[in-house]
């Protein structure tokens, strides 16, 4: 599955957008900036700021304010994964086919740096080029997305939890929507709002976006089964190392292969409605869902 056609030309919009938001190197003090950056900028598919500027894009053709809300969710995004890299937490060396973080800075600066991006995400939202009312939309969608009621700390809570232990389908199906799907959702909704979408648009695409994060997670979980920490840039296998709650541990690889073509095709029904306009996000689902790394 190759990326579709316009992913590229998102993609170079989203990182030098990610340059001019991010300190320099040189700006005091150093260390946490150099920290910070070492992650963002240590690759990543960049799939949530991606999601933001195309759900922008079905309803308006200023996007500047959708790629600054869409680099928040990156700093959110990088700072989720530099804190569950943490001894404390997955304990792991290799990410984005790079060492992680505090293997770099030490776990004192990638804890700092975690928070400094988090932080600097609700800067860069208060400061977008967003209609105020929207503005204030997007970042309490944002924050809810990231927080603890089924939100990416919540669903992280339920799975730290659940390590170790038999869990049953719903706990499953709560720690994936919370810990993955929320902010992915979150990325497409802050793009419909910051565009300007109607509220019946809005949930539409908050449904979609539910769908598709939660395929996301679980075909997450059979990658980390089927493919190596080289394709990865992560450590392949650790989910059944850490006894993790997995739909691959759960429903095996062939059910969980069918599970996230179920969710893709639900996710998919409902762009319908939008016809030709949708057509950036349904390929990018489809990416999603078939993607190896
Ligand atoms: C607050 C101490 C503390 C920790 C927070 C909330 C949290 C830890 C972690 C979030 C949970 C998490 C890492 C979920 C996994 C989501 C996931 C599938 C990440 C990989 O996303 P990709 O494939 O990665 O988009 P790239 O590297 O391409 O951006």
């Amino acid at each position: 599955m190759t990326t579709p056609d316009f992913f590229q030309a998102d993609h170079s919009a989203i990182e030098a957008a990610l340059e001019r938001a991010l300190p320099s190197e040189t700006t005091p003090p150093e260390t946490i900036h150099r920290a910070m950056r070492y992650s963002v900028f240590a690759g990543g598919k960049r799939v949530r700021p991606i999601l933001c500027l195309e759900a922008a894009r079905m309803f308006n053709d200023n996007l500047e304010g959708a790629i600054r809300a869409g680099c928040a969710l990156e700093f959110i995004h990088t700072y989720s994964l530099i804190h569950d890299d943490l001894p404390a937490l997955d304990n792991d060396d290799l990410r984005r086919g790079k060492a992680t973080n505090h293997k770099v800075f030490g776990e004192a600066m990638a804890i700092l740096a975690g928070d400094g991006l988090l932080t600097l995400a609700f800067e860069t939202l208060a400061n977008a080029p967003i209609e105020p009312a929207q503005r204030v939309r997007v970042i309490s969608e944002v924050g809810a997305a990231a927080g603890t009621i089924r939100g990416m700390v919540g669903g992280q809570v339920a799975d730290v939890e659940a390590g170790g232990k038999a869990v049953d389908a719903a706990t499953l199906e709560y720690i994936h929507r919370s810990k993955t799907a929320a902010l992915i959702r979150g990325s497409i909704v802050a793009g419909a709002i910051a565009g300007g979408a109607a509220d019946a648009d809005v949930e539409r695409l908050r449904r979609f976006g539910d769908l598709i994060g939660w395929a996301f997670q679980v075909v997450d979980d059979i990658l980390d089964v089927e493919e190596s920490s080289a394709a990865l840039g992560k450590t392949a296998g650790k989910d059944q190392e850490q006894q993790k709650a997995t739909y691959a541990a759960y429903y095996g690889l062939q059910k969980s292969r069918s599970i996230a073509a179920d969710l893709e095709t639900r996710a998919l029904k409902e762009l319908e409605p939008f016809g030709g306009r949708a057509n950036r996000l349904k390929q990018l689902a489809q990416f999603l869902v078939a993607r190896r790394s």
